[in-house]
């Protein structure tokens, strides 16, 4: 059974880890640390991006760790159509299906991820030609996916970037086969398919004023069709140092206003070179030696830094708690998350709250201790 600790001792606690002192780092098992999902039980649920080997639980770091910290997990990848539809009339369900029992295990609810996204589209689905057999592949899915899921999963991203940063829609297979109301029948399906699931609308960079404006407009155009949509996911890919605290604020404040819950849903904040804002996957830049810095570890101003933009963060989503439902992180672990791979592919990051040991990094006790200030 976990130990909680008082957070004014999690802030020392912290503090003592930011100075460098690496005595106070050994024998920390995680059975005497705050438990996230404890901390925040009353402002919001916390959850995690997981894996296929974290999922299956044959990754012993995140087996102990995740049922201690979290309450709500998205799959990273597996519910993607190229995963579980890999061919026109065959599913794949295993690796989701053992998701659901791992939620229910460790009392862990799933959010979905994801039903229509342009990206991780299985290949018969992209060299499909016709309208008619589009729109027939697109039902299907929705249909067999969000059904089979009905009851079982507590949310799904209905749909995932379906904007361009200045708040036009996306040029996908899905608007030219479909037009633009592909995301009210996305959401109208899912509807019906699984009636007691939360629906959600999910991108990144949509706290930025023009894409803000883009996705307000499509919420607004599924609830004028009368058709279901509970809440809009802010991914939150933010840059150390660079976290746009107003634009999320005023992004909280006006998706609120709509009648939506706002949740984060892959918050992750990277501390590498990068000359770019956002989690466009398609987008990539150039390995050098200066591009990788800190492959011996992070030096204490950025650390210091990251637990500084954390703190912030999670101050301004305790002052709108009322209005956000759900903090997650994409990735239990440093190790884990994918900003190792991309935009350049073998670098060592450091975005999350927890160490390539599990162990909590300054920015958690910075998080934890943000409780002692509400
Ligand atoms: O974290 C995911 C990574 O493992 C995959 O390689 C990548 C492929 O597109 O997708 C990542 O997750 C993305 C998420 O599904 C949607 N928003 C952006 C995330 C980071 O790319």
């Amino acid at each position: 059974m976990m130990k909680r600790i008082i957070p004014g001792a999690a802030m020392l606690y912290g503090s003592l880890l930011l100075a460098g002192c690496a005595a106070s780092q050994k024998n920390t098992g995680s059975e005497q640390l705050p438990s996230l999902k404890e901390v925040f039980s009353k402002d919001f649920a916390i959850g995690t991006a997981l894996n296929a080997a974290q999922i299956e639980e044959k990754d012993p770091g995140a087996a102990k760790l995740v049922p201690q910290q979290f309450n709500m997990a998205t799959p990273e990848n597996i519910m993607k159509a190229e995963v579980i539809h890999p061919r026109w009339n065959e599913y794949n369900f295993t690796l989701a299906d053992k998701l659901i029992e791992y939620g229910k295990k460790h009392d862990i609810k799933i959010n979905g991820h994801t039903l229509i996204w342009h990206s991780q589209l299985p290949a018969f689905a992209r060299q499909i030609q016709s309208v008619d057999s589009f729109r027939l592949f697109f039902t299907n899915h929705i249909n067999t996916v969000a059904g089979r899921y009905s009851g079982k999963v507590f949310s799904w991203d209905v749909v995932n970037e379906a904007l361009n940063e200045d708040g036009s829609m996306r040029k996908s297979i899905f608007l030219s086969k479909l037009g633009d109301g592909f995301v009210t029948e996305a959401f109208r399906l899912a509807q019906t398919a699984s009636p007691n699931t939360e629906l959600y609308y999910n991108d990144y960079n949509n706290e930025q004023p023009a894409k803000r404006a883009g996705c307000i407009a499509l919420i607004k155009k599924v609830q004028a069709a009368g058709v279901r949509i509970d809440g809009v996911g802010i991914q939150g890919h933010w840059h150390v140092g660079k976290v746009p605290l107003k634009d999320i604020e005023e992004s909280i404040l006006q998706y609120a206003a709509l009648g939506v819950k706002v949740m984060f849903t892959e918050l992750d904040i990277e501390v590498l070179p990068r000359n770019f804002q956002g989690a466009e996957v398609s987008q990539r830049m150039q390995n050098t030696p200066a591009m990788n810095p800190y492959t011996n570890g992070l030096p204490d101003s950025v650390q210091q830094q990251l637990a500084d933009d954390y703190e912030a963060l999670f101050k301004l989503f305790l002052k709108h708690k009322d209005k956000i439902t759900r903090v997650t992180f994409w990735g239990v672990d440093d190790g884990q998350s994918w900003l190792n791979g991309w935009p350049i592919r073998g670098r060592t990051n450091y975005p999350l709250l927890f160490d390539r040991q599990f162990k909590p990094k300054p920015a958690f006790f910075k998080v934890i201790g943000t409780k002692t200030k509400s």
